[in-house]
């Protein structure tokens, strides 16, 4: 083993030896763990004295100790914040915990213990795992959503938004878990079940919270254009479908008095007003209270029997067009507005309640849903427009494309396009329609009634009606001594039970008044959260507003693309409503996303019922940190699932410890001047360098590894058959070697750099410089073909013109001689790399 006469080897606090002999993973990892704490590598200096990038991993939720996906997905943002860092940026790259949430409560309560005992303990494993897992974090900035400090900014947030009229109660039928006994919203139904516990949900009427999200509907789906190319394309593609836009008309309809039921209008809505001539009937959602209403008295019991079936379908499975379409007649009949005919009312499943106006015009002939009901209960269909298909009373296929207007009046012989306008001119005139634009999206219910939440800092009086919290009062604590079944659900939330803590004096009159008893979706927390790590400790609002301008908006977001919808679209909400106060520049949150692949094992996600579950910890104690990070990030693009059983750990720590010999091995002093090294082994540094670069801002981290494996090896072969360790080209090339590993494996890369004589951390060493010189290629090769055979290859200079590279070919021996004296009919010319001659 060589030894380094130049090798210093302190650390700023007391002596770190550094490490020879044989490359030892756990004696490098204890060793600079300790080393980077004491030096704080990793705070930002946050002094403007550099361009700043703030990098985010979605923060994690504290289920346990860390798995397999958290170590994919850590590493990825790593090497992001890494990276920067070592391009010179300072860089905030802070953790943190979100920790209200159902599993403390569940585990609280098997335990007879508070849920905060489970969820910092856990939170504590995490920690330590991240540190030994080499997270370049900057600790001091730590929060967690459970904190008292941070949930007074969530109900403060809270009532800021209440006072914009963006929180709001009403009464409506929610989605209700029988299980855990609480509410969910639409986005935590996944299949018709709890996404949670999986158990089907039920609807239950409730008096609920929500925020108006559908205010900023529009926003959400136009701002999306600054996402473009930034964000996955599939991720905009789910945001885009679940806000839903949908422009057409609503069109009211008189539905005539029958029986004991007086008349009365319904309002449809619909995305084709040119297709009115077609209705041939009109459906209600059976579900809806309107159904009840319309319904003449002698068909009430069949409705209600019918409602009872449809209580236990999912939205999809309602919508869906494999299944045989099943409805009640309510006895009723509605009035076309366009041309007075009677259309039969009818109640259905396939309508749903919560959509449009939870009512429709059917038109048969244009839509298969519809058209399969008419067939299911023989109601006549009627084609209005003509796309040249088949009559979809004969094919029984809706035709959806373009075409003419037929049968509809004086809308006759209008193409489509033209045919909807004029049929909202039409009603709009009569006064019985107007355009609209409808969204799927609907407003968040936020409320839930449990306990382990930020609790809704509302109080109602009966005299002055929902009274805030005054901000001086905030944060509303949790009680803490609620324990085990205290917790268990009932319906109601747990506070509810608390009397000391419901009962207060109303803020306003100063009359008895109660608290309200629910807490916020954990949603909420997550929505803010990266404005918090901006300025942790700041006590005069949720944030230091100086400093959300001076990170904001996030430069590179990483997380699991499962949260596509809920957290990211709730976060863009949060951001705007913000931006709206004037408290923060950005009116997005997250400027660009990268969403990592899954971790599976033998082609499955691992799960316990499979048994092919990896442990973590494990993983690390026997092949070490950096060869679990480094088979991570190899073993495909970032955005790929790694399959654990076909990567090779032990194969990357074989290779770190081939990299790593490579500064033992280094014998020239650090700061040699490198231009006379070998030359070859210089241009193969200097493109590593320069590749990895590029490739890094593409996220193309895989393919980086593989360029490090070439430079090792160029490197290695100098040092065994070339110049040898002396070689200055030898410490060029290891020196790149550490800074760029230092992204993925930055144990191995730390102890690397100590070996070749510097000062901790690697971290901060800088990106090499590129000499470009030493980039140009001498020479390419130019293939020169007559008729498109290959006659000649000539070495030329990558910048010859085609002028010079038609002569140099048609001066060729070989050339001359396949022409045999034949005229040229053309020469095609592509410098520097190809001559075509085409003979006469
Ligand atoms: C008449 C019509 C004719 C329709 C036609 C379509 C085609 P999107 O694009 O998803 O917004 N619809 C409206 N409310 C509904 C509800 N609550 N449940 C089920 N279906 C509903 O779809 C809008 C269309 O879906 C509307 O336009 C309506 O059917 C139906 F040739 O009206 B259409
Ligand atoms: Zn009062």
């Amino acid at each position: 083993m060589t030894v380094h006469p130049d090798t210093t080897g302190t650390s700023a606090e007391g002596v770190v030896e550094p490490t020879e002999g044989i490359y030892s993973f756990p004696a490098i990892e204890a060793k600079w763990q300790q080393v980077w704490e004491e030096l704080n590598v990793f705070a930002p200096l946050d002094d403007g004295s550099r361009e700043r990038r703030y990098v985010l991993d979605m923060f994690p939720y504290p289920s346990g100790d860390l798995h397999m996906g958290h170590a994919e997905a850590f590493a990825m943002g790593d090497v992001v914040s890494r990276y920067l860092r070592q391009q010179g940026f300072d860089v905030l790259h802070p953790i943190g915990w979100d920790s209200f949430g159902l599993p403390a409560e569940n585990a609280a309560i098997k335990r007879n213990a508070h849920p905060s005992e489970w969820t910092y303990a856990n939170i504590d494993t995490q920690a330590a795992s991240f540190r030994r897992y080499a997270i370049s974090a900057d600790w001091s900035r730590r929060i967690h959503t459970s904190d008292p400090e941070y949930y007074r900014w969530t109900q403060w947030l809270f009532k800021r938004f209440h006072e914009r009229g963006l929180a709001y109660r009403k009464n409506s039928p929610v989605n209700w878990c029988p299980k855990d006994q609480t509410v969910l919203a639409n986005e935590q139904v996944v299949n018709g079940a709890c996404d949670r516990c999986g158990t089907i949900v039920t609807k239950k009427l409730l008096n609920q919270w929500y925020f108006k999200i559908t205010d900023y509907a529009d926003r959400l789906l136009d701002d999306m254009e600054q996402l473009k190319g930034h964000w996955p394309e599939r991720v905009l593609a789910m945001q885009k479908n679940w806000i839903g836009r949908s422009e057409g008309a609503h069109v009211s309809f008189v539905i005539e008095a029958a029986g004991n039921r007086g008349q009365q209008d319904v309002t449809v809505f619909t995305t084709r007003p040119d297709t009115l001539h077609g209705a041939t009937f009109f459906v209600v959602a059976a579900d809806a209270e309107i159904a009840r209403e319309l319904t003449t008295e002698d068909r009430l019991p069949a409705l209600e029997e019918y409602r009872e079936r449809v209580k236990a379908l999912s939205d999809i499975e309602r919508q869906s067009t494999e299944r045989a379409k099943t409805g009640v007649f309510t006895g009723r009949y509605a009035v076309n507005p366009l041309n007075g005919e009677k259309l039969p009312v009818w109640a259905a499943d396939y309508v749903l309640a919560d959509y449009g106006t939870g009512a429709i015009m059917a038109v048969p002939a244009h839509d298969q849903r519809d058209l399969d009901f008419a067939k299911a209960f023989d109601l006549p269909v009627r084609a209005v427009l003509d796309t040249g298909a088949e009559d979809p009373a004969v094919s029984g296929t809706a035709t959806t494309g373009e075409g003419t207007l037929i049968n509809s009046g004086e809308l006759d012989g209008l193409p489509k396009a033209e045919a909807i306008p004029a049929a909202i001119a039409l009603l709009e005139r009569q006064g019985t329609g107007k355009k609209f634009v409808n969204f799927r999206l609907r407003d968040w219910l936020l409320s839930r009634q449990r306990f382990w939440g930020a609790p809704i800092p509302i109080i109602h009086c009966p005299t002055c009606g929902e009274v805030p919290v005054p901000d001086d009062q905030l944060p509303v604590r949790l009680p803490d001594d609620l324990r085990g079944e205290d917790l268990a659900p009932k319906g109601t939330s747990p506070l509810a039970a608390v009397s000391d803590w419901v009962n207060v004096e109303c803020p306003s009159c100063g009359g008895p008044a109660t608290r309200d008893t629910d807490t916020m979706d954990t949603f909420v927390d997550s929505s803010w959260y990266f404005l918090r790590f901006v300025s942790p400790d700041y006590t005069e609002g949720p944030f230091d507003p100086e400093k959300v301008n001076a990170w904001m908006p996030v430069g590179q977001y990483v997380g699991g693309v499962e949260h596509a919808i809920l957290h990211l679209l709730y976060a863009r909400f949060f951001t705007k409503v913000i931006h709206d106060m004037g408290m923060i520049e950005a009116n997005e949150p997250f400027r660009a996303l990268l969403n990592q692949g899954q971790v599976l094992n033998g082609g499955k996600a691992m799960s316990k019922s499979l048994g092919n579950g990896v442990d973590l910890g494990q993983q690390l104690d026997k092949f070490g940190v950096d060869a679990v990070r480094l088979t991570m990030i190899f073993a495909s693009p970032p955005e790929d699932d790694v399959d654990w059983a076909d990567v090779s750990p032990s194969g990357s720590a074989k290779f770190l410890a081939r990299a790593w010999r490579l500064a033992q091995d280094v014998t020239s002093a650090p700061g040699v001047e490198p231009t006379s090294g070998e030359r070859a082994l210089r241009t193969v540094t200097h493109r590593t360098v320069s590749d990895a670069a590029e490739l890094l801002d593409n996220n193309k981290f895989n393919v980086v590894v593989a360029k490090l494996m070439e430079l090792v090896n160029a490197t290695r072969k100098v040092i065994d058959t070339g110049a040898g360790g002396a070689d200055p080209a030898v410490r060029e090339a290891a020196e790149a070697v550490a800074v760029i590993l230092s992204l993925f494996a930055p144990y191995t890369a730390e102890d690397m750099w100590q070996s070749l004589g510097h000062e901790p951390s690697v971290a901060n060493a800088g990106w090499p410089v590129v000499d470009s010189a030493l980039l140009v290629q001498e020479s390419v090769t130019a293939v020169v073909q007559v008729q498109g055979k290959v006659r000649d290859r000539l070495e030329v200079a990558p910048s010859i013109t085609e002028n010079e590279l038609r002569e140099l070919a048609l001066a060729s021996e070989a050339v001359q001689r396949a022409l045999a004296g034949r005229d040229i009919r053309t020469v095609i010319v592509r410098a520097p790399k190809l001559v075509n001659i085409v003979p006469a």
